[in-house]
């Protein structure tokens, strides 16, 4: 068993994350296996519901309508619940246990139809036996309420970055706005997801910010997606490079070692790693990946090379 620490101070995250790499594996590698089941990563997919023309304007999603111009991303209106729940059904078949379905909206549509439609998919997934998943934008404890009833395990709601790099990648939503719809969630009985992205120009310090204020939630998130931007041509960060794969394993390492009993899910980035550096993710202490060849709007790895992964490495899906 570890203890699990809620007062992380950014010097320390800071240390960790610029420790000798095999020192911050070793660390990891020991929380992890004190924690959870060795040699298991749970499969999770993904769905865009309702994709593109999203009022916010973050700087690295291919979804923003202010850069819809340039990206050309086709605005879509909501799924239909059977069309859903058949995508559900074909995750699970394929080897999935979370789906987690996307939706481009700043916050759920606080009446109508939309919504109704959300918590039959909700109850349509949950019924297939697999865990269901949302992210939706910001929500009110009505909201969350009403999600939890329907039986949702998660809802996904990342703080991308630092507080004070924030403003750089977002300006039409505070970050308090998105700690707020976190304690909705925390209140409601469903689980926190949320998580980040890397390559988008932050210092080491925004990283160790961001884990020290994810870390610091009492309690801590049940999962934390770490995502590598994926530079997408016509948003404002299309032209970033890619980052050092090492440094999406030593956010991964360092977030085991911080959320010792937190599922930290390899999320988007995934593709440009190669089966080595997905392997050191995963020795780091990822539990969790996303799986399926698409993630919301951009390409995600071949299933089956996926699935060849866990046999070469000699773990099981849980
Ligand atoms: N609209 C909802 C929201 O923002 O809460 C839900 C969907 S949004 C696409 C979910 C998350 O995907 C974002 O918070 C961000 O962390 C991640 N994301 C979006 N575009 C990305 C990209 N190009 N590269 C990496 N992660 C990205
Ligand atoms: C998360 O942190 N990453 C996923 C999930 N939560 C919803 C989304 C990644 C999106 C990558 C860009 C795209 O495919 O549109
Ligand atoms: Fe909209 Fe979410 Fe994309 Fe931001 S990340 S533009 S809120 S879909």
């Amino acid at each position: 068993m570890t203890d699990i620490r809620t007062d992380w101070k950014t010097d320390e995250v800071l240390e960790l994350l610029e420790a000798p790499l095999m020192d911050l594996l070793y660390k990891a590698q020991g929380v992890h296996r004190a924690n959870h089941e060795d040699n298991t990563v749970q499969l999770a997919s993904l769905l865009s519901i309702k994709t593109g023309a999203c009022p916010e304007d973050c700087k690295y999603c291919p979804q923003s309508a202010h850069y819809a111009k340039k990206t050309g991303l086709k605005k879509e209106s909501l799924m239909d619940v059977d069309a859903v729940l058949e995508k559900a059904q074909m995750a699970k078949d394929a080897g999935a246990s979370r789906f987690c379905m996307g939706a481009a909206w700043k916050e759920i549509p606080k009446k109508g139809e939309d919504f109704d439609k959300v918590i039959k998919m909700v109850e349509g997934v949950t019924d297939l036996g697999m865990e269901a998943c949302v992210t939706l934008g910001m929500l009110n404890q009505e909201q969350a309420d009403r999600l939890a009833k329907a039986g949702l395990k998660a809802y996904n709601h990342n703080l991308d970055t630092s507080p004070e790099f924030y403003e750089k990648i977002i300006t039409t939503r505070t970050y308090q706005d998105r700690l707020d719809t976190l304690e909705c969630v925390r209140n409601s009985g469903v689980t926190i997801c949320s998580g980040g992205i890397i390559g988008m120009g932050e210092t080491m310090t925004d990283r160790a910010r961001m884990l020290e204020i994810l870390a610091n939630l009492d309690p801590q998130p049940e999962s934390v997606p770490i995502n590598a931007l994926v530079p997408v041509a016509g948003t404002p960060m299309g032209e970033r490079t890619r980052v050092d794969p090492l440094e999406l394993v030593r956010m991964v390492a360092t977030a085991r070692i911080m959320m010792p009993k937190t599922r930290v899910r390899l999320s988007a980035g995934r593709e440009m790693l190669n089966r080595e550096a997905q392997i050191l993710c995963l020795m780091a202490g990822a539990n969790s990946i996303f799986y399926g060849e698409k993630l919301l709007t951009t390409a995600n790895n071949d299933t089956l090379e996926d699935q060849k992964m866990i046999e070469d490495a000699g773990m099981k899906v849980a």
